[in-house]
């Protein structure tokens, strides 16, 4: 058995999950939030056969879309003086960020 995590866009979580529990598979949704921008985003857990990582890589590929994220980082513009004016950079945030992890043991109690 495996388990993946998927670290995935707010704006495509409702689309995976539906896509994912209509073809019968069991889903966890976690609300995350990105190291780098500080934002939320979703993490799900869906743990899974090996014979069938494919195919949820698959659904996950073909709903989740790469995205423009903005970081507002502040930078100095006196150098002694200590003013900082906010300036925006912006980063490619991926369609989704997966580990695909090896299970030990499933139990359902
Ligand atoms: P964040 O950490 O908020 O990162 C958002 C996007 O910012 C990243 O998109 C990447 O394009 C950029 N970025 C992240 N760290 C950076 C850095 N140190 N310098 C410059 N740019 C940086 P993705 O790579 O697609 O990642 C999307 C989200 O997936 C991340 O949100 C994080 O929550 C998760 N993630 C990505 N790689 C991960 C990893 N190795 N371990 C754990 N979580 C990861």
């Amino acid at each position: 058995m495996k388990l993946i995590i998927a670290i995935i866009q707010d704006d495509d979580s409702l689309e995976l999950l539906n896509s994912l529990t209509e073809e019968g598979y069991s889903v966890t949704k976690l609300a995350t939030t990105g190291g780098f921008l500080k934002a939320g985003n979703t993490t799900l857990l869906i743990g899974i056969e090996k014979a069938k990582v494919e195919s949820v890589i698959d659904i996950i590929r073909s709903v989740c879309e790469t995205r423009k994220g903005i970081i507002t980082t502040p930078t100095p513009i006196a150098e002694q003086g200590g003013i900082y004016m906010p300036y925006p950079i912006e980063v490619q945030v991926g369609g989704a960020t997966i580990f695909v992890l090896d299970v030990d043991k499933f139990i359902k109690i």
